[in-house]
């Protein structure tokens, strides 16, 4: 029998810390929400292999309080830990059943009958799953102590990326409190850990950490089991996107903005903002990013007849974790000969307005065509430099679809009208 109850020594209380400013938490777990249960966990105790009756098990509360590394193990500290307690004994910290199996005529058996069957365990207490997609170079980060006996009585941490389980690391035995040995007669001593995640949990919908414990029933084990608090998965937070240019074209009436990228980082999409006044933007139009990319990625979005007057647009580029950054403000600005042909209202039943602008005087011709290409109107004018205005009665036209052209020495312009 080699069970031990451990003594709550004095430790500081400490606050965790993820690191530099430059690190984005992904998930994490502190095994202090809901009530003690750990707001991400997931299933506390998952068998794995081989069970006796009385197994040690996984407990979530503050018999082993989650304190800094460096800090020698407490309990009641108000701070929940995961850790390996008995089931014979029940939760008292990181403190495990190594016993032997009851054989006829064992004095301390017959005492504490409880104790006498069968300890071996092979359990896993999963997190809940957590996303990864459009992540990388993420790193797991926390604070654990561990003892037991050597590969027979040890703890493990476990990866599963989607399809099923993976050992991911044993972790090693930590010193105990002082940094001697563990004897059993000394509390462990919180110790803290980090390791890069395997690109196969990058970029995937259900990720789940799990930290595995076993033990066999051969009398020989030294406490702490297993305890763990504080874990960070994070990622270094590289300038999301690298952009190479953004610019805005005028097509006619209209604004082309083109932008590309040298590189991007977890990149979610681009969001095209508009404004007149400079103060008030409207999202106007998003543009899918391609997420994850180290090549030149060009981009295009289109923003068609406009009224005349002055535009600004910003690209609004949007991380998947919720950061996001500005491209520089692009100016457009509309004249009334830019508005080379517009057709209102549309669709029409009785009467449509043409609206066309010229940069000089020209003869224009206004002619409407249905589809199949037979000239239905025809109004001709001489045109003045900025935007000119005629009506044409269409209540003869039978509902379908037309063609309005618009000819003059400076070219052809055509829209889609819709009589009804
Ligand atoms: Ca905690
Ligand atoms: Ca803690
Ligand atoms: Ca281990
Ligand atoms: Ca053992």
């Amino acid at each position: 029998m080699n069970f031990l109850l451990r003594i709550s020594l004095s430790a500081v209380m400490g606050v965790c810390h993820v690191g530099a400013n430059a690190q984005i938490v992904v998930w994490s777990e502190d095994f202090d929400g809901n009530g003690g249960a750990g707001s991400n966990w997931g299933t506390l105790n998952s068998t794995i292999g081989v069970q006796g009756i009385t197994p040690n098990v996984f407990y979530i509360s503050d018999t082993e309080s989650g304190l800094t590394a460096g800090s020698c193990g407490a309990s009641g500290m108000g701070d929940n830990s995961l850790h390996v307690g008995s089931t014979t004994v029940g939760d008292v910290g990181a403190a495990y059943d190594a016993s032997v199996l009851c054989l006829p005529g064992c004095l301390v058996c017959d005492f504490f009958p409880a104790f006498c069957s069968d300890v071996t365990t092979n359990v896993r207490s999963e997190s809940a799953s957590f996303s990864t997609v459009g992540l990388s170079g993420m790193t797991i980060a926390f604070n654990y102590m561990e003892f037991g006996d050597l590969a027979n009585d040890n703890a493990q941490l476990w990866y599963n990326e989607g399809s099923g389980w993976t050992l991911w690391t044993d972790l090693a035995k930590t010193v105990c409190c002082g940094g001697g040995a563990c004897t059993g007669f000394v509390q462990g001593q919180w110790t803290s850990f980090s390791l890069a995640l395997p690109a196969v949990l990058e970029n995937k919908a259900n990720v789940q950490i799990g930290f595995g414990w076993q033990n066999n029933a051969d009398g020989t084990g030294t406490d702490p089991s297993f305890a763990v608090d504080d874990i960070f998965i994070t990622r270094i937070s590289p300038l999301p996107v690298e952009w190479l240019g953004a610019e805005v074209l005028k097509y006619e009436d209209g604004a082309i903005l083109k932008w590309s990228t040298a590189s991007e980082n977890g990149s979610d999409k681009f969001i095209i903002e508009r404004s007149q006044d400079g103060d008030f933007y409207t999202e106007i139009g998003q543009v899918k990013a391609a997420g994850n990319s180290s090549s030149t990625k060009h981009y295009a979005f289109n923003d068609l007849e406009l009224e005349e007057g002055n535009y600004l647009y910003r690209i609004k580029q949007l991380d998947f974790d919720g950061a996001f950054e500005y491209s520089k403000d692009l100016v457009l600005t509309i004249m009334e000969e830019d508005i080379k042909l517009r057709v209102y209202p549309n669709p029409a039943n009785d009467r449509i307005s043409i609206e066309c602008g010229l940069s000089q005087p020209e003869d224009l011709q206004l002619q409407v065509y249905s589809v199949s290409g037979k000239l239905m109107k025809s109004e001709g004018l001489a045109g003045q430099k900025g935007s000119n205005h005629v009506q044409i009665d269409v209540s003869d036209l039978s509902p379908g679809v037309y063609f309005v052209t618009k000819r003059s020495q400076s070219g052809i312009h055509s829209t889609r009208l819709v009589i009804q």
